[in-house]
């Protein structure tokens, strides 16, 4: 609390129930004076501007968890978990993966996770980890939603593009609730501007009148599953009609011939009529995107967690390109990052492996491998099989498979097969009840913390921010658990930390002819370069607090070499070396956050990041095409006693994954609801209100049903992120709503990624309760 006759002191900080990181200003007091109690945007931030939704407010439920863990935990043969010390942890953590490594190989140890929705810092430290080990198989939940997405752009345009909603004339999102979930820069904001404006236009496929879709020019209310028709369809609209950007099209692309003439051919009337939506609806949407000087289209799960997710991922694209809508203010761009996304994923952050990969498959399955990540949903199968190269062990950090990824129950029963396991995490969730072993870790407002998807272009901004409150004690942060592990495996060496030390204390030029040298004479020291930078140069920064930045000194070093103009256009300018000392002193001492990059106004910039042959997108993928051209509906039939599709994990107001277990906000449980259609609830007979079991083939759960003119005939939804087991306060363990992949199954994925079809998960629906008895 402040003293009288003094400013409370805001403390600079951001939020991490998205992937936006909203750059937050906080007041803490309360108990121990560790609570976040005052919560606004901060206006500093270059990205969010001051911008926040309704749900950073609730961040304190995160912070101050019940279930927060404060001490290493040992699980004992009957369940119970036993407090060890970190000492003790750290040893028995690191001869329990030593065992596997020296019995079956590291490559049988499975990582799973690595950052959440804002912390992301760890991610860096738990790679070195990986390479000492001989980690080789990687799984977090970029795996059961954009592997699909990532596999198509790579092909299409050898980069990852991304739209410029705030610019665009016309905005389309696929399977996106945008004014939910977010995922650009002040998304309501831009949303409400192109409401407002009569020159731009809305597109939204969506089976449910949302909240975004309300605001819509165009709601195409897509029967479920079947995007991938109308996507086809709104292609050949434009074919047919010869809409398309011809010269774009003949200038930027290749493939275009071999994909046409199944445009030109297919009947776009058959096509609505299997999606059920109205033609000449269809056709309008079709003729605003094509004739629009700029548009961007986002999908995300709705499409993504569904049936034909990876013929969508390019269906979209072929869409975009066709319009020309690529290298354009106000269209698709590939933005120029300080840390890249997919490579962080593959676990290259460090910069030290740049060989070319084989094409990597799982052990078990021999299944697809994406950016460098095992589809989730094929855990169980990689693991609960007699096969020899079965996964014996998983390192889990920021992570909650066992609620999270599809049939939970298989998951559960895959993490207790294993011969050892432990998780690092900051409350002890479902899967951390499940563990050998749980390492305590600081939240993500009491340690440095970054973020990770940095999108925006041509300008492009980071935040590296600083903790708020001191971490719980008895937690340790990623950097240091890490780093430990590494070091009780015997991979970090005594005296090169100590060579190092030296030289960081004479200054950076010296610690970099040092660290240089030692690389050249002991190259397996870039195994463990986060963890060396963090003991060395980490010491040096802000008397040590700031330690766990240190490995971005090696990124913006590299990133100046790589790209000096944007960085010179940002104010990194002068020798490589002073433009990424520059850069690397302003990252660290921007608490709000930073602009890294410039592209400059001539957005044909960014085709230098099209990483394909002569720089040209490529529209046939002979892997998908022929299924684009032969599109089945059988997947679309329910079993007769399944006759809903359920969307098993919406984002609603109220939810964020499973980052905030505490649901004590929520009084009336409103937040758990199953939605469904008046037409629907009048021929079960159910009001809104009524306790309802909804039952799968995998599963069921009761909830309270909110009947509603927003949801489509024949669909149901339920919430993401809910019915998590949280502490009761009396040892009793309390669980509110349905966790949704009770009720999915591993099987039902798509046949190319592996991602799930969360979003088609055939269901029935039954009264156990009326209204009137039971108290909501
Ligand atoms: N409030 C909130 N925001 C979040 C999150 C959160 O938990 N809560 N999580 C974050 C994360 S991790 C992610 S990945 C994003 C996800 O963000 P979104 O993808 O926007 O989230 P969802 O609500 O799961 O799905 C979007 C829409 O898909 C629609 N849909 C269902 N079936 C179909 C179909 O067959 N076709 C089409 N076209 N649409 C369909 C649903 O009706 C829903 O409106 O949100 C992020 N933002
Ligand atoms: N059925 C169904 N399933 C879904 C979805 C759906 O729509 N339907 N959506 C999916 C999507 S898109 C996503 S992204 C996933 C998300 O699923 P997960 O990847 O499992 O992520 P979260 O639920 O965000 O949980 C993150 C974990 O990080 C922990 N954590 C928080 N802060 C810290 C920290 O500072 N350090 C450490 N070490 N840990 C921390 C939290 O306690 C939590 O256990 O869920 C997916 N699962
Ligand atoms: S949840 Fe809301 S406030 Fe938080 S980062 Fe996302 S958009 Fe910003
Ligand atoms: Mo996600």
């Amino acid at each position: 609390m402040a003293e009288p006759g003094t400013d409370p002191v805001w403390k600079k900080s951001a939020c991490i129930l998205c992937s936006i990181n909203c750059g937050l200003e906080i007041q803490t007091g309360g108990k121990n004076n560790r609570e976040l109690v005052k919560i606004r945007g901060d206006k500093d931030n270059p990205s969010s501007r001051g911008y926040l939704c309704n749900k950073a407010q609730r961040l304190n439920y995160y912070h101050m968890g019940r279930d927060r863990i404060d001490t290493p935990k040992r699980r004992r043969p009957d369940g119970s978990y036993e407090d060890v010390s970190w000492d003790v942890a750290i040893a028995e953590v690191a001869a329990g993966l030593k065992k596997v490594k020296d019995s079956h190989g590291g490559d049988k140890i499975l990582f799973i996770g690595g950052g959440g929705q804002g912390n992301h810092l760890g991610g860096l430290y738990s790679d070195g980890l990986q390479k000492v080990l001989g980690v080789k198989f990687r799984t977090n939940a970029l795996a059961q939603e954009k592997t699909g997405e990532f596999w198509v752009a790579g092909k299409m345009f050898g980069g990852g593009p991304h739209g410029d909603f705030e610019h665009a004339e016309v905005a389309m999102f696929l399977g996106k609730n945008p004014w939910h979930s977010h995922g650009f820069p002040r998304t309501r904001v831009v949303l409400k501007e192109i409401a407002r404006d009569p020159n731009r236009s809305m597109i939204v496929l969506d089976p449910c009148a949302t909240d975004t879709a309300k605001m819509a020019d165009f709601h195409l209310q897509v029967r479920p599953g079947t995007d991938a028709w109308v996507l086809s369809a709104m292609i050949a609209v434009i074919l047919q009609e010869g809409l398309q950007d011809k010269a774009f099209i003949a200038q930027h692309t290749e493939g275009f011939d071999a994909i046409r003439d199944h445009f030109l051919q297919l009947s776009v009337g058959e096509y609505c009529a299997i999606s059920e939506l109205d033609e000449d609806l269809l056709r309008r949407a079709a003729r605003r995107l094509a004739t629009a000087r700029s548009a961007s289209i986002f999908e995300d799960l709705g499409t993504q967690q569904n049936i034909n997710s990876t013929l969508v991922s390019y269906l979209h694209r072929v869409l975009l390109v066709i319009t020309g809508n690529f290298a354009k203010k106000g269209a698709a761009h590939i933005a120029i990052s300080l840390l890249s996304v997919t490579e962080a994923s593959k676990g290259e952050v460090s910069g030290t492996t740049k060989k070319p990969r084989k094409k990597k498959v799982s052990p078990v399955l021999g299944s697809k491998v994406i950016t460098g990540l095992l589809p989730c949903n094929e855990i169980p199968d990689e693991i609960l099989t007699d096969h020899p190269d079965r996964f014996r062990a998983a390192i889990i950090e920021s992570a909650n498979p066992a609620h999270s990824y599809a049939d939970s129950a298989r998951i559960r029963a895959a993490i207790r097969a294993l011969e050892f396991s432990v998780v690092v995490d900051v409350a002890m969730t479902e899967t951390a009840r499940l563990a050998d072993y749980v390492l305590p870790a600081a939240n993500a407002f009491e340690k440095h913390e970054c973020v990770f998807f940095q999108i925006d272009y041509p300008r492009n901004t980071f935040h590296i921010r600083r903790p708020v409150a001191d971490p719980l004690p008895g937690t340790l942060i990623e950097a240091e658990i890490h780093t430990r592990l590494i070091e009780a495996l015997g991979a970090l060496k005594p005296r090169h930390v100590r060579l190092l030390r030296t030289a960081a204390k004479l200054g950076r030029r010296p610690f970099s002819a040092a660290l240089l040298g030692l690389m050249r004479l002991r190259p397996e020291v870039k195994k463990v370069l986060p963890s060396l930078l963090y003991r060395t140069l980490g010491t040096t920064l802000a008397d040590g607090e700031a330690a766990a930045t240190a490995p971005f000194w090696g990124l913006c070093h590299q990133f100046v070499r790589k790209n000096p103009l944007a960085a010179a256009n940002a104010g990194f300018a002068g020798s490589p070396w002073q433009a990424g000392e520059r850069l690397f002193d302003t990252l660290i001492g921007s608490p709000s956050g930073m602009v890294f990059c410039d592209a400059g106004s001539d957005y044909s910039e960014t085709w230098n990041r099209v990483g394909r042959a002569g720089r040209r997108i490529q529209l046939h993928l002979e892997e998908l095409f022929p299924r684009v051209a032969n599109l089945q509906t059988d997947l679309l039939a329910n079993p007769a006693e399944f006759p809903f599709v359920l969307t098993a994990g919406q984002r609603r107001a109220e939810t964020s994954n499973t980052i905030i277990r505490d649901a004590s906000w929520d009084k009336k449980a409103k937040a758990t609801r199953l939605y469904m259609h008046p037409k629907d609830a009048s021929s079960l007979a159910l009001k809104s209100g009524d306790l309802v079991k909804i039952t799968t083939q995998t599963g069921s759960g009761e909830t309270h049903l909110l009947v509603t003119e927003h949801q489509r005939p024949g669909c149901v939804s339920l919430p993401n992120g809910l019915g998590v087991d949280y502490d009761g306060g009396d040892g009793s363990s309390v669980r509110i709503g349905i966790a949704p992949n009770d009720l999915t199954a591993s099987n039902r994925k798509d046949f190319f990624a592996g991602t799930p079809w969360h979003k088609y998960v055939p269901a029935r629906v039954e009264k156990l309760q009326d209204a009137a008895t039971t108290a909501v």
